[in-house]
């Protein structure tokens, strides 16, 4: 067995070096061998959202996408959405430059290293999510907070100017969304986006690169857990690893091509009051190929106070209790539930 190497800065340059060598022991992280997804069973059920017909003129067609969305929300939490709007060229170049990102020399990445606090605009590094005590990820990050302000590493040449046009269109997306999201509770469309602050709120921008692991099924990229955050959006550079938990069996997610696959995150639950759930995902391994993802997270601005949207509580009691944005994501991220579901500490006990 390889010793334990908690130390590791770069699991790229760790993977590179050690080959086809066992990996360490604190990297082994399926404790359950039974815990295997069901995996392509029920991958072709995954709802398809279709984002022009959302943003449909014609009112028939948008109150049948409302329908469907709220439908995928409430039975999924998850869904691949297709004709967005956003250009392939755009997703080509911003997976090219991320994967640049992560090819950098360490020496070259130094600046941008994670010092730990969550609320750093900028953090590179591995083996976290959640701290867990003794297991690690097989994963490097960058995660960015890019609202309200753009914050973006600089390197390699081009990387900001593109991060910046996607982070700007992922926005428009993810409010037409919301839109979309809020009439399917029976809603005003604005009801969430006002109530939250959303127009001032914040963006997360994360690029995972998960090198070949030679023993995958010990490790994991990225363990369950539910995100913070209104809707996450993911894409990848072709290469599987995603599964999102459904009916308590791990399904495999295969993007249709040039889709944005989109999870609710925490925040929807709890404005929603418990009727669209944020969904458990994670990210297995595979021993060929490196796997790139970027990931955005758009949520509500950090100084907000987030609980269930009032004119739900007309009708219905509250789920959750109402807590600052900010202090939910430093619980989230302190959290070492295996599950990751911070939410639950919110969530009001039975008899209140
Ligand atoms: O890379 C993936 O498939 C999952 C990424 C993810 O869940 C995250 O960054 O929070």
């Amino acid at each position: 067995m390889v010793s334990a190497s908690s130390n590791i800065s770069s699991i790229k340059a760790f993977a590179e070096s050690n080959g086809a060598s066992p990996i360490p022991s604190n990297y082994h992280s399926f404790a359950d061998i039974n815990d295997v997804a069901d995996a392509d069973g029920l991958a072709a059920s995954i709802p398809v959202i279709d984002f022009s017909f959302l943003t449909s003129d014609d009112p028939q067609i948008h109150t049948k996408t409302v329908d469907e969305l709220g439908k995928a929300c409430a039975e999924w939490g998850f869904f691949m959405l297709i004709n967005h709007g956003i250009s392939e060229s755009l997703m080509e170049e911003l997976m090219k430059k991320s994967r640049e990102f992560h090819d950098l020399p360490m020496e070259e990445k130094k600046e941008f290293c994670d010092n730990g606090d969550p609320f750093s605009p900028i953090r590179h590094g591995t083996s976290f999510h959640p701290p867990a005590e003794n297991v690690h990820y097989w994963r490097d990050f960058l995660k960015v907070l890019t609202s309200p302000k753009f914050n973006f590493p600089h390197k390699p040449p081009g990387f900001r100017e593109v991060g910046f046009e996607y982070s700007q269109k992922i926005t428009g997306v993810a409010r037409k969304l919301i839109q979309g999201i809020s009439e399917s509770l029976g809603l005003e469309p604005n009801s969430i986006i006002d109530f939250s602050g959303f127009d001032s709120g914040s963006q997360i921008f994360a690029v995972n690169l998960y090198p070949p692991c030679p023993q995958p099924h010990l490790a994991l990229g990225l363990p369950s857990h539910s995100d913070v955050g209104f809707l996450t959006f993911l894409i990848q550079n072709g290469i599987g690893g995603l599964q999102v938990k459904h009916e308590g069996k791990w399904v495999n997610v295969n993007p249709i091509s040039n889709c944005l696959v989109v999870n609710i995150g925490d925040q929807l639950e709890a404005v929603s009051n418990g009727n669209y759930s944020s969904v458990l995902h994670r990210a297995i391994l595979n021993n060929k190929d490196t796997r790139v993802s970027v990931v955005v997270v758009n949520g509500p601005a950090l100084d907000n106070e987030i609980g269930p949207v009032p004119k739900l509580l007309e009708k219905e009691k509250p789920l959750f209790k109402s807590i600052k944005y900010s202090d939910y994501f430093l619980l989230q991220q302190k959290s070492r539930l295996s599950d990751g579901r911070a939410l639950d500490q919110t969530r009001y006990s039975a008899e209140q």
